[in-house]
């Protein structure tokens, strides 16, 4: 029986010592060396191959080396098993303070600031809103919306979420559904994207939204920030907006095609941050050690855990 990593472009040699540390005695093949196609039990994959996990007769299950799970599903020839996700608190918490920190951005002004110190320009007159002021909405109240809204809102800032099913949270307003969508946008100044990438939310953040977003907020602007997937932005319509003023500002690190193509002009617009998908990369000490658990208690014939909704894509 072996175990198939199929992660092109990661560090085989890295991942598949600390994995043998962790399962020791097991046989690890890769897409390169797999020979014996029966002998697969488990994949272990992150943007895997298309068709690669087909054909795969005594495949038991499928682990997502990440929290999002669309590189896997996007698979048109994906075998009818469980797949399973990491689901992390080191991953969790990076992401918060990924996030946390762009909100404190907007809301400080870091870029004004670091244009003036470069200028040696000392202009303090100015109208400093607190966070108590701003109204933050976040799109997707899972594991990474939840955490990151108890902490937002532990900053002063009115945070509100929007989620598929109805939820309830302690200091949130949450807000579900199509009609939930409306009235959590109305009240966004700075907009939190930490949605998966299904078929209903691809696309999702795009002018029609951007339309919806507050003007008058205390940040003279709505802004958008997103580490959820770049499938779900339309960059057309995130540069549009914020030449018409549709959007003040925007931090992303996801992105339609990854790595960000040179020529984009996100790159050197003024008003956005990019940073490489990289806001919750968690140690991969913690994601081998969660895998692993996962394939000794499936032996010991516990149930899987963070298995994924293959209908609703997440
Ligand atoms: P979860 O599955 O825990 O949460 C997803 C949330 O999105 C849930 O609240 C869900 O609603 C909501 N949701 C999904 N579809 C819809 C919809 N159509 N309408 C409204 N709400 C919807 O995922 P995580 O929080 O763990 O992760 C979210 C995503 O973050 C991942 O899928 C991945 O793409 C991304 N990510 C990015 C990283 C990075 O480095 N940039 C790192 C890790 C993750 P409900 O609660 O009702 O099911
Ligand atoms: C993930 C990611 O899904 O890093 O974990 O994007």
């Amino acid at each position: 029986m072996s175990l198939l990593f199929a992660a092109p472009g990661w560090d085989e040699g890295f991942w598949l010592k600390r994995f043998a540390a962790l399962l020791p005695g097991r046989a690890f093949v890769t897409p390169q060396t797999l020979a014996d196609r029966a002998a697969v039990r488990y994949a272990i994959a992150w943007r895997p191959p298309r068709g690669l996990l087909a054909d795969l007769p005594r495949l038991e299950a499928i682990f997502s080396l990440g929290a999002g799970v669309d590189h896997i599903l996007s698979d048109p020839r994906l075998p009818d098993v469980p797949i399973a996700r990491i689901v992390d608190p080191d991953l969790t918490a990076r992401m918060s303070e990924w996030v946390a920190l762009h909100c404190l951005m907007h809301l400080r002004q870091t870029r004004r600031y670091e244009r003036q110190q470069r200028e040696r320009m000392w202009d303090d007159d100015d109208d400093q809103p607190a966070a108590r002021d701003v109204r933050v909405g976040i799109l997707g109240f899972g594991e990474l919306g939840r955490d990151a809204a108890g902490k937002l809102a532990a900053l002063g800032f009115q945070v509100a979420a929007w989620s598929a099913s109805a939820k309830s949270a302690p200091g949130i307003a949450c807000f579900d559904g199509a009609a939930g969508l409306e009235a959590m946008l109305a009240r966004a100044d700075i907009l939190v994207c930490l949605l998966p990438l299904t078929a209903a939310t691809r696309g999702i953040l795009n002018a029609s939204l951007f339309a919806r977003l507050p003007r008058e907020g205390r940040l003279g602007g709505a802004v958008l920030i997103n580490a959820g997937r770049g499938g779900l932005q339309v960059e057309a319509d995130i540069l549009a907006a914020l030449d018409s003023g549709a959007l003040k500002g925007a931090s992303l690190d996801v992105f339609e095609t990854e790595p960000l193509p040179k020529d984009s002009r996100l790159w050197t617009h003024p008003a956005v941050y990019v940073s490489p998908h990289n806001s919750a990369i968690s140690h991969p000490d913690a994601v081998a050690r969660a895998i692993a658990e996962q394939i000794q208690a499936h032996e010991r014939g516990e149930p899987l855990r963070n298995v994924v909704d293959r209908k609703k894509g997440y």
